[in-house]
């Protein structure tokens, strides 16, 4: 009787930290990348797990996942979308929640506005959805 409430126990603890846990991501950046480091702090900060990967040919890492044309700095993975550079939480968890039928979103270039960047001024920073059809990005949110 004991034992088999200690094994429920278990199992609603288990269940309660997937369900409110860390959303883990895979972010790739080039090694001496100072501001995509800041990012991967922020996103830390935020609710992410991340697992950051040193790639020296970024060009290939856009062209592999389809957001060349949107391109910044890191490029991230999560739950099956792209995350293009620094993008606040708060247009990935819009996204994560919608799950729009998108390759994913970007802020293209390194704009000072945004989270690693500099400071964010809100209503000032547009973030773009990439469709998977090759047609142009669309405005996703504004942050
Ligand atoms: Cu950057």
């Amino acid at each position: 009787m004991r034992h088999s409430i200690q094994s429920l126990a278990i199992t609603i603890l288990l269940g309660s930290s997937c369900a409110f846990g860390a959303t883990p991501v895979t972010l790739y950046k080039s090694p001496d990348c100072g501001c995509c480091s800041k990012y991967v702090q922020y996103l830390e900060q935020n609710g992410f797990t991340v697992n950051a990967i040193n790639e020296n040919d970024m060009d290939a890492i856009k062209k592999r996942y389809g957001v060349s044309h949107v391109a910044s700095c890191h490029t991230t993975l999560v739950n099956g979308y792209v995350v293009e550079g620094h993008v606040p939480v708060g247009a990935i968890q819009k996204m994560l929640r919608d799950k729009p039928n998108i390759v994913g979103i970007s802020a293209p270039g390194m704009p000072q506005n945004s989270p690693g960047m500099g400071d964010m001024k809100k209503g000032t920073l547009t973030i773009y959805a990439v469709p998977k059809d090759g047609k142009e990005p669309q405005v996703f949110s504004v942050e």
